[in-house]
């Protein structure tokens, strides 16, 4: 009897000792994200995560906190840095005051096409992007399709430059999207995207800036129902991990980590197609009016914008690479 006792006490210490192995090793990687479930960048996520689940038997985890539950983009950067936070899914504009080179993704005008912007961000150039971003903190793992984005208002629709003039616009936290406002005349207002709704709604901005799916997703559309398509920017998304939290990962995993984001964009591609569509046809259903412009009149109105954020060697050198890729 003593020896069964015994032997299920051991036995017992081997399990609790093994689990608890198996717990050390146990990663889960908290990500941040702005939009709500269902959104093309946090099923793209998730997708990423199952391929990582799969590679590792488990062993690590993405558990994404939706609906900004982190906090609006720019204090998500700061956690992300500072290893709080070990991956977030951002846009490059609230980048562009934290790795200077992320601007790119905002000069307007700059990506010919959707197609351009692949081009440009699949190759060299994007990877070189990719890894300015460890200089501050973070790991550049991949870019996500965001479409191009247009402004849209809740006063007048926008078919001219001077249509454009006075309207008070919601901007992301970015210089450079600050600059681009005020070179086509209106009045650039920094707002977190989460607080831009209820600014639209209470009239504290008249307008702001974005592509179909966010349009839609966050109902801007309902209170804003003037769209004018001046496709000002090509901005893609940043998926990136916080440096502290990627050191933390065996060589063997960071090369998981990365394999699986980049197998993501893909993924991330065809979900970003059809939620394109599906989200323009709902707001023209909804009685949105879209106008189009001739978009060589903003092209020219935005040259101080280059002027300004396209002044060192590097940036210039960035532009004219970028401007030759075929
Ligand atoms: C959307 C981006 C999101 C930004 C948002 C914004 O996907 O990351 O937070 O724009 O305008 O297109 O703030």
């Amino acid at each position: 009897m003593k020896s069964i006792v015994k032997l299920l006490a051991s036995t017992a210490v081997a399990i609790v000792a093994t689990l608890a192995v198996a717990n050390a090793q146990q990663v889960t990687l908290r990500s941040a994200e702005i939009h709500p479930d269902g959104y093309p960048t946090v099923e793209a996520v998730k997708y990423m995560g199952e391929l990582i689940a799969k590679e590792t038997n488990g062993r690590i985890a993405i558990k994404i906190f939706p609906s900004g539950q982190l906090g609006d983009e720019k204090d998500t950067i700061q956690q992300t840095q500072f290893g709080v936070i070990d991956m977030n899914r951002i846009s490059m504009a609230p980048l562009n005051n934290v790795v200077p080179e992320t601007r790119i993704a905002g000069l307007p005008f700059l990506f010919r096409s959707v197609d351009h912007m692949h081009k440009v961000m699949d190759g060299p150039i994007g990877d070189e992007i990719l890894k300015a971003f460890e200089a501050h903190g973070m790991v550049g793992l991949a870019f996500y399709d965001s479409g191009a984005r247009s402004f849209y208002n809740s006063k007048r629709p926008i078919k001219t430059l001077a249509d454009l003039k006075g309207l008070k616009l919601r901007v992301q936290q970015s210089d450079l999207f600050i600059d681009l406002v005020k070179a086509m005349g209106g009045n650039p207002t920094p707002m977190p995207y989460g607080e831009v709704y209820s600014g639209l709604q209470t009239g504290v901005v008249d307008g702001a800036e974005n592509n179909w799916p966010s349009y839609q997703s966050s109902h801007h559309y309902e209170v804003a129902k003037y769209m004018s398509l001046t496709e000002h920017t090509i901005t893609p998304e940043a998926l990136v991990m916080s440096k502290r939290s990627f050191d933390k990962l065996s060589k063997d995993d960071q090369q998981v980590v990365r394999k699986a984001a980049k197998a993501s964009v893909i993924k991330m591609r065809e979900l970003w197609q059809a939620k394109e569509k599906e989200s323009e046809e709902i707001v023209r259903k909804a009685g949105v009016e879209v106008t189009t412009v001739d978009k060589a009149e903003f092209q020219k109105a935005v040259e101080p914008v280059y002027a300004k954020h396209v002044a060192d060697p590097k940036m210039k050198d960035l532009v004219a690479r970028i401007r030759a890729v075929q």
